[in-house]
């Protein structure tokens, strides 16, 4: 399925009434931005909207505006709704979204916003553009398309979006387009500065002792061109953190010198899988090495799970990566 024009998405959009708006499990602040943005578009254009995701508003990304719309999909259940239509954002393939699959209906249409290099085109109507730092700078072409200019609060879910995927504007992705859509969303009068506060100086003391024992399990190989740890169970529970703790962490691992190419697998709930996440710097792409195992993602950011133990698994990582990019 091609990408339709932004012209035909929004046109499509405009057919629908009904619509049910996901994201996908874990959301982090593009799923959650792009989401309370488009959701806010929508219903300027009067349309009914129901935001639901499998999981729960995080608690990360308080400072986001009208959270009361979220809903997880244990809110939701058992109440009767019929949907026209679907939005889903930043997902590169429907099964992102977890069960909230469930919803839909045999005539549900879906459309699919999104920034994936590797996303399968899912929808009836796809509007994926890999070269945007954000999915929530696609939503923000949208309301270009529509000539709204944006309130404060649909900025501030936008520039939150584009943060966090950019790491603070940072990250290679980073474009002009990003900067310029940074300088437009500041002019609404958003506070930046508590928004960055509330965004990132917000690390428990658990967290930072997760950080610090983590730090102590730092890898590395092929001299030194890879790094990684191997989060364990023990871990996360010696140090009262969560999994959602971890956020942020692989990119530690990024800033040794040497390093190309680093990976953080952690253990699971389910004993026989890991889930691993890959950085890299330069023209290396991990969207490559994450695809070998069943995942995807960008070329400088990607992930996956993997049916193995965790020393199993670290050992076929590092021989993909060695195979694919010809380190020793
Ligand atoms: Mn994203």
């Amino acid at each position: 399925m091609r990408d339709a024009s932004l012209k035909t998405f929004c046109d499509g959009l405009k057919k629908q009434n009904h619509f049910l708006l996901s994201s996908h499990v874990s959301p982090e602040g593009d799923a959650v931005g792009s989401l309370l943005a488009i959701d806010s578009l929508l219903r300027r254009i009067g349309k009914k909207t129901t935001i639901v995701n499998e999981d729960v508003f995080p608690e990360r990304l308080y400072c986001l505006p009208h959270k009361e719309r979220w809903n997880s999909l244990a809110e939701i259940k058992g109440k009767s709704n019929r949907f026209d239509a679907l939005v889903v954002t930043d997902c590169p393939t429907l099964e992102r979204i977890g069960r909230v699959k469930e919803l839909m209906g045999p005539q549900t249409v879906i459309f699919n916003i999104d920034h994936h290099i590797s996303n399968v085109r899912f929808g009836q109507y796809n509007f994926v553009r890999p070269e945007a730092a954000a999915s929530g700078e696609v939503v923000y072409d949208i309301f270009k398309h529509f000539k709204f200019p944006l309130t404060k609060e649909e900025a501030t879910s936008i520039y939150v979006a584009l943060s966090t995927d950019t790491g603070s504007f940072k990250y290679s992705n980073t474009g002009i387009h990003a900067h310029l859509i940074a300088a437009e969303l500041i002019k609404t009068g958003i506070d930046v500065d508590k928004i960055n506060e509330e965004l990132y100086a917000t690390y428990s003391l658990n967290k930072i002792q997760l950080y610090s024992r983590l730090l102590g399990k730092v890898q590395t190989a092929s001299g030194g061109k890879i790094a990684w740890v191997a989060m364990k169970r023990e871990d996360l529970k010696e140090c009262n953190a969560t999994y959602e703790d971890t956020e942020g962490f692989i990119d530690f691992l990024k800033y040794l010198k040497e390093v190309k190419v680093a990976f953080f697998l952690s253990e699971m709930g389910n004993p026989s899988e890991v889930k691993v996440s890959f950085r890299s710097k330069g023209s290396y792409d991990v969207n490559q090495i994450a695809t070998a195992f069943g995942g995807g993602g960008h070329k400088k950011a990607s992930g996956c799970t993997i049916p193995l133990s965790s020393d199993e698994a670290v050992e076929a990582v590092l021989k993909e990566i060695r195979r694919q990019f010809r380190f020793k």
